[in-house]
């Protein structure tokens, strides 16, 4: 008999998720992905100054923290067909860059590693053992002896105080663990260290953004942030070669650490690379243009369809109709008015709630569809679609990891296994290495540029009278974002987010179709149903965030909380 459970809230994302799952002989038969709150940050846009559109969205969500600015302000230049100076897009293409691998890493160890790592059982492992494992997979200073013993002591310190910290209420010593002792030592310790690699990730968004989190230096046309190589108070040399600096040891723990951590728990969980495909067509938009049109990108876009590298089509410039004409949302399953499939630009956002109902509404969240199907958005995306393009970086990366991963599991591992739940989590390492030579890339192009005179950094928007419609894109740490506005005489008409944990968290479509999240937990294990840390790994694995996904406000606009600061 099935039983079902419900996982809500689900922790460790960003925002309100409820999972539910129906288990018939420890596997998952059915499951429903149910988004919790609603914002309403589009609604707010309406009859405002599309300049200003940026510092509203951006407040999206306090995660992915630069990258809904980012995205509105090429909306708004993609709807008056403008091109931006040179500097602007290297600036942004650092910002961006220097985002995701801050992302990336605290998704990998602080949000979801302890899936995988039991810390209790590290306090068993052998410090020496520990050390020459961890040399065995890679080069990083880091993994000493001294240093293993230490947090082997820490633990235990943690263990016998009995507070436990960021380390309490985990699946501690559930059936599904399975790494040797040394494996979750050498994990933990790199869980500490990452906190402090992330770190350096946000000095570079705040060298380049003002501030972190939530930039200040975009605007539509450009960017705010003056430059003048001798000049103390403008971006110079001295900041520009800060931040060489700091991306240079960022590049290294990427590649040295938490790619090879990611590859070593891949291998040493290999019997779960046949789980967790789930939806397994894919959207990338393609990111860190070259040019001020947005004509050449150095990260790859397109789509793929069913897992099949030949059906790749790809994504070409800002201006693509094949992107542009074929995305659509649904929300035959949604808490809002009616029941319709439509182009953002023809969307309204009214809300309708009514309660859980799995065969009728049940999530905040549309269903983001294109040419009419769900779509698996995130780092996988992007590096199946710039793989099946034959982009030279992603290759380079995904043929390494894999090898890397098929030595530690002592077995040829195909390319198809990153079609599953640890493959979510090593294309997002894969992409974090790529990303960790591309920001240093884009950091050299900046300074060549201002080498050679050009100090430019805005091209002032005009408005004509009348409609426009522009859309604005970029992968977002968690995928394909888009951005679509309808503009009226110098006016925000229309404004739509159609997220990446939208299409990822997707509720079915008015033909049925499971998203994502959903399609991914079918036929997953589930050894305790008390206990369902095998929900978490699945959905996990896709960096959830619900805040973005559903852009505080309740529809009756009670008072939900009070609360007094002290
Ligand atoms: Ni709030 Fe976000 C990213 C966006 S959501 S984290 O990345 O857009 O998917
Ligand atoms: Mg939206």
């Amino acid at each position: 008999m099935a039983r079902k459970i419900t996982v809500d809230p689900l922790t460790r994302i960003e925002g309100h998720l409820r999972i539910d799952v129906e288990v018939e002989r420890g596997k998952i038969r059915d499951a429903w992905a149910s988004a919790q709150m609603w914002r309403g940050i589009e609604v707010i846009l309406k009859g405002r100054d599309p300049k200003d559109a940026w510092a509203f969205t951006q407040r999206i969500c306090g995660v992915c923290t630069t990258v809904h600015a980012i995205t509105s302000v090429r909306a708004v230049e993609n709807a008056l067909q403008m091109e931006i100076p040179l500097n602007a897009q290297y600036v942004r293409n650092i910002i961006l860059a220097a985002h995701a691998m801050q992302d990336h890493i605290v998704h990998f160890y602080q949000l979801s590693a302890l899936d995988w790592v039991d810390v209790v059982s590290a306090l068993k492992a052998d410090p020496r053992k520990t050390a020459s494992l961890a040399q065995s997979f890679s080069p990083w200073p880091g993994n000493s002896v001294t240093r293993f013993r230490e947090i082997k002591e820490k633990i235990k310190a943690l263990v016998e105080s009995g507070q436990l910290g960021p380390f309490a209420n985990g699946y501690w010593g559930h059936p599904a663990m399975k790494l040797p002792p040394e494996v979750n030592l050498l994990a933990v310790s790199h869980y500490l260290e990452a906190l402090e690699y992330q770190y350096k990730a946000d000095q570079v968004v705040a060298l380049f953004g003002g501030k972190n989190p939530h930039i200040q230096t975009v605007v539509v046309g450009g960017v705010a942030l003056a430059i003048n190589p001798d000049n103390e108070a403008t971006l110079n040399i001295e900041r520009l070669m800060w931040a060489k600096e700091l991306l240079l040891k960022l590049r290294d723990f990427v590649h040295q650490v938490y790619l090879i951590d990611v590859c070593a728990i891949g291998a040493l969980y290999a019997d779960w690379l046949r789980y967790g495909a789930g939806v397994t067509n894919y959207l990338a938009v393609p990111d860190m243009p070259l040019d001020s049109k947005g004509t050449r990108f150095d990260l790859p876009g397109g789509t793929i369809f069913n897992g099949d590298f030949s059906t790749v089509v790809p994504i070409k410039s800002f201006d693509d109709p094949y992107f542009r004409d074929n995305v659509a949302e649904c929300i035959t399953h949604s808490w809002y008015d009616g029941d319709w499939t439509r182009h953002p630009w023809e969307e309204e956002t009214v809300p309708h709630y009514t309660d859980f109902q799995p065969n009728g509404k049940y999530s905040w969240s549309k269903a983001p569809r294109f040419k009419g199907k769900p779509m698996q958005v995130g780092p996988l995306a992007q590096v199946l679609v710039g793989y099946a393009l034959g982009h030279e970086a992603t290759k380079k990366w995904v043929d390494y990891a894999v090898d890397k991963v098929s030595k530690i599991a002592g077995t040829k591992v195909p390319l198809s296994a990153l079609h599953s739940t640890p493959g979510r989590h090593l294309a997002r390492a894969i992409r974090a290495s790529i990303l960790a030579d591309l920001a240093l890339k884009h950091l050299d192009l900046l300074v060549k540029n201002i080498g050679q005179g050009d100090l430019e950094i805005y091209t002032p928007p005009k408005f004509p009278k009348g409609v426009q419609k522009g859309v604005g894109f970029h992968e977002a740490p968690r995928g394909t974002l888009s951005h679509w506005i309808v503009i009226e005489d110098g006016r925000i008409k229309n404004y739509q987010a159609v997220v990446p944990s939208t299409w990822n968290v997707s509720p079915r479509d008015s033909a049925g179709n499971r998203g994502p999240y959903e399609a991914s937990l079918i036929d997953n294990p589930v050894a305790d149903p008390e206990r369902p840390l095998e929900v978490l790994r699945t959905v996990h694995s896709f960096d959830p965030c619900i805040a973005c996904a559903v852009h505080v406000l309740n529809p009756q606009k009670q008072e939900i909380v009070r609360v007094k600061a002290l």
